[in-house]
């Protein structure tokens, strides 16, 4: 299986998280993606490909032209504004303001765009955001001819970006872009397979009233855990997406052998519902010494789990999204694919 990734995912490097009221060094670090890239090594997986220049088309045919706008010209405008930090959002409009109008202002444009005040935004974050799209589309494209499965070794995640706002340490939504344009060439029925452990919300409404492309998400329950708002598992879709949407939120200390009921559960729907293809969101953050998560998965689980999505038989894109217990990142990742591999 090919790896596609980019050097450029180091341009997006900020110094600062919003955690329990202080700033703290983000979870979400270069350094993740060595141990992936070390562990890719020591198993003896092939050359890891640079991807080429990301195709806005595919992009643009999913996302907000404003929010791509805005991601693009955010650094220059709040540099401009005097502003002497990163930018971070310091409120959104709630419930009962106006959503229809983008205010003028780079502060209040922010926090229009912006669903989460965890996640800031630096000088190199766009081109970081761009890389880490051509990656996935790289591996989307190697899929598409032929390949059983590629590997998309993302940084920034995607998961959490929806059409027109950026958090949870996304800004672009690679895996849903990859399975858009698994759907424009010619797979009548695409899956989303989304196993990191927060909910992927930014799929989830990119795909909410589509019935070609079908969504499913295991994760910490919203009730007590990030994104908070949206992952239950009540939300079924709408419209020609009604059925096509499967939350499995679980809670607390959730072990492997429930986590694999669901995943099952999701692999026999994925199976009925007819996917020719499909996308893996691959966060590892479901691990048990994951700093941030509280599900209780081992690395063996994540070989046993790759098994269980080998057996599908499906041609799969594999997009890196969350893990940050950062020296067990590149096992876990890698136990997911070699898992599949020898399924
Ligand atoms: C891609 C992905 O996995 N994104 C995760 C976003 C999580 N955002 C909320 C992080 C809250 C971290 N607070 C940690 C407190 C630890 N005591
Ligand atoms: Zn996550």
């Amino acid at each position: 299986m090919q790896t596609y990734f980019s050097e450029d995912h180091r341009l997006h490097f900020p110094q600062a998280e919003l955690s329990g009221g202080e700033f703290v060094t983000p979870y979400e670090r270069p350094s993740r993606v060595e141990y992936v890239l070390a562990r890719l090594r020591e198993q003896s997986f092939p050359t890891v490909t640079a991807p080429g220049p990301v195709d806005m088309a595919p992009v643009r045919k999913l996302i907000d032209p404003g929010f791509l706008t805005f991601l693009e010209t955010a650094w220059k405008d709040w540099k401009s504004a005097g502003c002497a930090g990163e930018i971070i959002a310091a409120g959104m409009p709630t419930r009962h303001q106006r959503t229809d109008i983008v205010p003028r202002n780079i502060d209040g444009k922010v926090g229009y765009y912006c669903h989460a005040s965890e996640t800031a935004i630096t000088g190199g974050t766009w081109l970081a955001a761009l890389s880490s799209m051509a990656s996935a589309q790289a591996a989307t494209r190697a899929v598409m001819s032929s390949a059983r499965a590629a590997f998309a070794l993302c940084r920034p995640p995607g998961h959490h970006a929806t059409q027109d706002q950026y958090g949870g340490y996304c800004f672009l939504n690679n895996a849903a872009v990859a399975a858009d344009m698994l759907t424009q060439n010619g797979a009548k029925k695409v899956a989303v397979l989304d196993i990191d452990f927060h909910h992927g919300n930014g799929t989830q409404e990119i795909f909410y009233r589509r019935g070609d492309v079908l969504f499913a998400s295991i994760h910490g329950d919203p009730h007590d855990m990030y994104p908070y708002y949206v992952g239950h598992a009540d939300e079924r879709g709408q419209g020609a997406g009604e059925g096509t949407n499967l939350n499995y939120p679980l809670p607390p200390n959730t072990p492997y052998a429930p986590w694999a009921e669901a995943l099952d559960d999701a692999i026999a729907r994925i199976k009925s519902f007819g996917a020719e293809a499909l996308v893996v969101s691959l966060g590892v953050d479901a691990y048990k010494d994951d700093p941030i998560s509280f599900f209780k998965l081992d690395s063996p689980d994540f070989m046993d789990c790759g098994c269980r999505i080998g057996r599908m038989g499906l041609p799969t894109v594999f997009v890196m999204e969350g893990g940050y217990a950062i020296e067990k990142v590149g096992v876990n990742t890698v136990n997911v694919l070699e898992g599949f591999l020898n399924a």
